[in-house]
């Protein structure tokens, strides 16, 4: 198939199709809506959008089962699709070479619409793939500019985080769309220990003490994380993390935790759980 689209007044004027702009509705099944719900595309839908986005960006979208080995982008074309992958494995190619692949839970697609630039890479379907596309202006309309806020904003504070040294400047974008900011003021705990751990927090701005069985272990400063035991090894928090100044946490959820930090998993893996020391962050 011919995936190139013409260029549309759009891309010179973002805002031109604004007014009259309907978005794409689909029919879909009880059992589809079930499925967006239960999978692991779950967390890029309902994690970010406001209700009213939310609705439009499910019926926006269109199911596509891709057999294994299929091309589903090719470098240099034009954009017309962002893809959600609900189940199965891809690769991705820049000049011949494989530079990355994801899995379920991730996406890829956005950056053609986002600059209105040619494919930089070129996607395969390792296996058997259910993807959801998103048509280019429903992406641009809804998405674009919150993607763009959120890469911008995180990017100059994860180049710091030594943790996350081995990712490249795309894996990075990929992190920062997952990201969230919590605040905490003086003496609120942020995790507590026992509890079950849903996050992963990078500190952004202030200090905290981690707490166990009630002594001070470790103090923590801007660029230190915390909360990876839990996520880890599936374990309750081994230590309450208290707040002594005003804080403003990064938060990574567990799926992401999972999709996104490979190389620093092993990292983190390697530091020894009882003693709780990791790289200074300056
Ligand atoms: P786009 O629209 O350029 O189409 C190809 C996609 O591959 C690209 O958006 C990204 O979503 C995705 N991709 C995955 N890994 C990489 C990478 O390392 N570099 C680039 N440029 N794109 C990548």
């Amino acid at each position: 198939t011919n995936r190139r689209t013409s260029v549309s007044a759009e891309a010179m004027n973002p805002d031109s199709f604004k007014d009259n702009w309907k978005p794409p509705m689909h029919q879909l099944t009880h059992e589809q809506l079930q499925r967006l719900n239960d999978s692991a595309v779950k967390n890029f839908l309902f994690g970010q959008l406001d209700k009213e986005s939310l609705q439009i960006v499910i019926f926006a979208l269109e199911e596509k089962r891709i057999p294994k080995n299929t091309e589903i982008i090719k470098q240099g074309d034009q954009g017309d699709y962002f893809y959600l992958v609900e189940r199965g494995a891809v690769s991705y190619y820049v000049d011949g070479k494989k530079v990355n692949t994801s899995a379920d839970g991730s996406s890829f697609g956005e950056l053609a619409l986002m600059y209105n630039s040619p494919r930089a890479a070129t996607v395969i379907a390792d296996t058997e793939c259910i993807l959801w596309a998103l048509d280019r202006m429903t992406f641009r309309r809804i998405l674009l500019d919150r993607t763009s806020k959120k890469r911008s904003m995180y990017d100059r504070f994860l180049r710091d985080v030594p943790l996350l040294k081995s990712l490249s400047s795309y894996e990075r974008s990929k992190l920062a769309d997952a990201l969230n900011t919590e605040s905490y003021e003086t003496d609120q705990n942020v995790v507590t220990q026992g509890e079950d751990g849903e996050n992963f927090y990078f500190i952004e701005d202030g200090t905290a003490d981690v707490i166990k069985d009630g002594s001070i272990v470790q103090k923590l400063t801007k660029g230190h994380y915390f909360g990876e035991l839990a996520l880890l090894y599936d374990l309750p928090r081994q230590a309450t993390v208290k707040a002594t100044s005003p804080l403003k946490v990064v938060t990574l959820g567990k799926s992401g935790f999972q999709r996104l930090l490979g190389p620093a998993v092993e990292v983190l893996k390697l530091q020894d759980p009882t003693k709780g020391d990791q790289e200074k962050a300056n």
